[in-house]
């Protein structure tokens, strides 16, 4: 009876239909001859969530008994992106989902766009997250994400009164069919309280103890992630905070028992709403409370599933389990699982510093000084009293060995203390973090080298082993196969097979047909295709009429100083002045030159960057200005496209032609959409920063238009600008005053354009202008040559496959997890 009942669904058309149909009567209780997008999107979602849960938990149920080494993934964010598309891809159920859906009167299109997009994270880092999950599913690899289930996701952004306006992202409204809550998956998580000296008198031992204090429930929400075209199906766990009052009912018996409820639900809030910000670390209570409760849920989940084996002793921990953090943000994870085995587990130090060294890895994501996470040393006494004594005996040891490799060396001593002697003392936790890992990884070439050469120059010196690069990757299917759907079917025509979707290194062999006429025309509709796309899309969002034959030049990312979109903008503006003045001056040959743009823009700005807020002000401004100018005709429109997110991009990227990755030198760790948009067919331009420098190398120096200065020339430039004040680019100086005259609205966006004073220019946008420019020049050329631009896109296209985020698992599982895929095969 069980083989009979433990047969999959099926997953014939009819088959479908029916569930579909089942769930919108059963599941969402609704009337299933009610025509409603909304029931029929989640209902389609619960379908294909049935057909995940058998192979999630068969692989669940595989991975225990082959007891093989499991991968935990712990990031304060993720950025999942729609998963309709996603999953029935990895069933490759697509199509019969499609034909099942056409005939029950929907397209899976107008289906997909139901799909809200949680927005668990603020950038590149969460995004990269989500990445790493598809890869490590569509590997093999038995890993597991772990994260918070925020109940407000990254604010929704719109445009009120030519600026940012932030919405609350109630991303739960309609509920989130992917997910699975598991009320018997709960950990109580103690904060604040008092830490006593115990002397066990048998040993004379001292022991300490954590008393008192408050307890916060975590309860775990389940998200299967498929792998592409394998059963294997892993899982993302995220925490919801609970009151914790079902667990010590006791203390309501004293006649408090609405004190008592009311204190409880004050833990409620605890992950009730994700902080907006990157590359930028406030140090906020919440936050730190948010990070720990995270960090002890998990640990304690994840060393309930490893006791669970009777095999397994507490030492082989390191051989069976691989912990990654992704940054900083879970590094509370060291002392907390030192606690857990010392305290709980009653493991002596060494034992215990032994486990936790070889099972935790640190990725670094920034150098920026504010986006380092330290925290007031009084804020960790109060939350975490427990905690600090054991980061004190960590750095008490720590700094013992310091002393012995570098005798009469106290300067090094204090650098490399985890404890900053300031007033108050700060706990720093990169420091925590490298010296509680067995590994440091940064995320491109020129990144990593910074973090050894200058901000972890001391334990570089110390630990030079400790330190690799692992370069950035993106998950190909969703950002091609996914996303461009027309141009994976002209690049599966060309070459006659699929097989790149499982292996991006086949695309090379597109290289040999990238001055092929006919192969270029299939290209060029294609981008066209998806230019039209986009341009509706802007008509919609906007409501500005572009031409999809113009350059479509796009910079989308967070709103950020070091980005420099405040230069992009002011490069925007050079150029609608040089078109003025061509036409004043009657220069139609020149005029006839000028390649007609269409410049797009897209980001949020954290809601208390208030820099970053007028860079949108003046970027409308601008645009409005332009947009409405007659004179110009259609030769130049400027468009911000609002609340960018996973499936905006998705629209965005491959409806591109040029984008822009222009950071200072030495602040953007990688990058990642830099690699999305090549592998969609559009060229970069790029600052020599982050992982441009790579995607150069594999793309070739004619494919990519780079400028400004590299990460050697902003030190220098920084240091001896104090002393020399440069002159003013006299195509800035134009700019800037037409800014402040007004010719862009009443605003004078004074305090913006005084950061361009050399002495306040920070991220050299006063330095790199006139290259920018010269790089834009260079673009421009080369769009006029049709044949030539298209060739170069297909090249660039081809040599992606360093940057498939597989390649990237692939190394983490060699470089620093020490794990292997396994074969899983579905039980018969
Ligand atoms: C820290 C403390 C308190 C509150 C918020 C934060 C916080 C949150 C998010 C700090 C930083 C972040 C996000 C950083 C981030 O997205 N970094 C990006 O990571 C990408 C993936 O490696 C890189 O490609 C980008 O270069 C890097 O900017």
């Amino acid at each position: 009876l069980w083989k009979l009942l433990c047969t999959y669904l099926p997953c014939d058309v009819l088959s479908l239909q029916k569930s579909i149909v089942q769930h919108v009567e059963y599941t969402l209780a609704r009337r299933r001859y009610k025509r409603d997008k909304c029931s029929f999107y989640q209902a389609t979602a619960i379908s294909v969530r049935d057909r995940l849960i058998e192979r999630w938990t068969d692989t669940q149920q595989y991975l225990s008994s082959k007891d093989s080494k499991r991968v935990y993934y712990l990031s304060l964010e993720y950025l999942l992106g729609r998963n309709l598309q996603n999953a029935m891809s990895c069933l490759a159920l697509r199509n019969r989902y499609a034909a099942a859906l056409e005939e029950l009167g929907y397209s899976l299109e107008e289906l997909t766009e139901e799909e809200r997009d949680p927005g668990l994270g603020s950038g590149g880092l969460g995004r990269l997250a989500s990445c790493f999950l598809d890869s490590l599913a569509t590997l093999n690899f038995g890993a597991w994400g772990y994260g918070l289930r925020y109940k407000f996701g990254l604010f929704e952004q719109r445009l009120i009164s030519k600026a940012q306006a932030e919405f609350p992202d109630f991303w739960l409204k309609e509920g989130y069919p992917w997910e699975v809550e598991r009320p018997d998956v709960q950990y109580l998580v103690r904060m604040y309280g008092e830490v006593e000296d115990r002397v066990d008198p048998e040993t004379g031992e001292v022991k300490v103890a954590w008393k008192g204090g408050e307890d916060v429930l975590a309860e775990g929400f389940d998200i299967p992630v498929p792998g592409f075209h394998t059963l294997n199906t892993n899982n993302l766990r995220l925490w919801t905070s609970k009151a914790s009052c079902e667990f010590d009912l006791g203390s309501f018996n004293d006649g408090q028992y609405y004190a008592a409820i009311e204190e409880k639900e004050r833990s409620e809030p605890l992950t009730s709403v994700l902080y907006p910000c990157d590359n930028n670390a406030p140090g906020k209570e919440l936050r730190l409370r948010q990070q720990y409760f995270f960090v002890s849920a998990t640990l304690q989940d994840i060393l309930r599933r490893y006791k669970k084996s009777p095999s397994h002793g507490l030492l082989d921990l390191p051989n069976k389990v691989a912990i990654q953090l992704n940054e900083t943000h879970p590094a509370i994870a060291i002392p907390e699982l030192m606690r857990l085995l010392l305290d709980d587990e009653n493991l002596c130090w060494q034992d215990a510093w032994h486990i936790v060294h070889n099972t935790c890895a640190y990725t670094n994501h920034t150098v920026m000084p504010e986006a380092l996470e330290i925290w007031p040393l009084p804020l960790v006494e109060q939350i975490l009293p427990r905690h600090l004594r054991i980061i004190y005996e960590i750095n008490h040891q720590f700094l013992s060995e310091v002393r012995r490799r570098w005798p009469g060396d106290p300067q090094r001593v204090a650098r490399m203390s985890i404890i900053e002697e300031s007033e108050p003392k700060m706990v720093k936790m990169a420091h925590l973090a490298i010296i509680g890992c067995h590994k440091v990884n940064g995320v491109a070439q020129v990144h990593t080298g910074l973090l050894c050469k200058s901000l972890f120059r001391d334990f570089y010196e110390m630990w030079p082993e400790k330190f690799v690069n692992i370069t950035n990757g993106v998950n190909h299917r969703r950002w091609m196969l996914q996303a461009n759907p027309a141009m994976s079917a002209v690049i599966s025509k060309w070459l006659g097979t699929h097989d790149w979707v499982h292996d991006l290194g086949r695309l090379e062999r597109l290289k040999e047909l990238s001055s092929n006429p006919e192969f270029q025309r299939d290209w060029q509709e294609m981008k066209r295709y998806n230019k039209r796309k986009l341009a509706e899309f802007i008509e919609r969002t906007c409501d500005v009429d572009v031409d999809a034959d113009a350059m479509f030049d796009v910079h989308v990312k967070r709103i950020h100083e070091y980005k420099r979109q405040f230069m992009n903008i002011l490069g925007v503006a050079y150029r609608y002045l040089r078109i003025l003045s061509l036409l004043a001056e009657e220069k139609f040959d020149e005029l006839r030159q000028v390649v007609p743009k269409v410049v797009i823009f897209a980001g949020k700005a954290a809601p208390n960057y208030s820099v970053a807020k007028d860079v949108i002000k003046l970027i409308i401004a601008i645009a409005d200005t332009i947009n409405s100018d007659t004179r110009i005709g259609g030769l130049l429109k400027v468009v911000f496209i609002p609340n960018y997110n996973v499936s905006v991009a998705e629209v965005i990227i491959p409806g591109s032609d040029l984008s822009q990755h222009i950071s200072t030198a030495g602040f953007e760790a990688s990058g990642t959409s830099n690699m999305k948009f090549c592998m969609n067919g559009s060229l970069l331009l790029g600052s020599r920063d982050g992982a441009n420098l790579e995607i150069e190398q594999s793309v070739g120096r004619a494919n990519i238009f780079m400028f400004g200065a590299n990460t050697k020339e902003v030190r220098t430039l920084q240091t001896t600008m104090q002393y020399r004040k440069p002159q003013l680019d006299g195509r800035l100086a134009h700019v800037t005053q037409e800014i402040r005259s007004g010719r862009f609205g009443p605003t004078s966006f004074d305090s913006l354009v005084d950061s361009l004073l050399p002495e306040n220019d920070r991220y050299m946008v006063g330095h790199d202008f006139g290259s920018y420019l010269e790089a834009l020049e260079v673009s421009d050329a080369a769009f006029r040559k049709p044949e030539e631009w298209t060739a170069k896109t297909i090249v660039s296209c081809a040599s992606m496959s360093r940057f498939s985020s597989d390649r990237c698992i692939r190394e983490y599982a060699e470089k620093i997890w020490n794990v292997e895929p396994h074969q899983f095969r579905p039980p018969n």
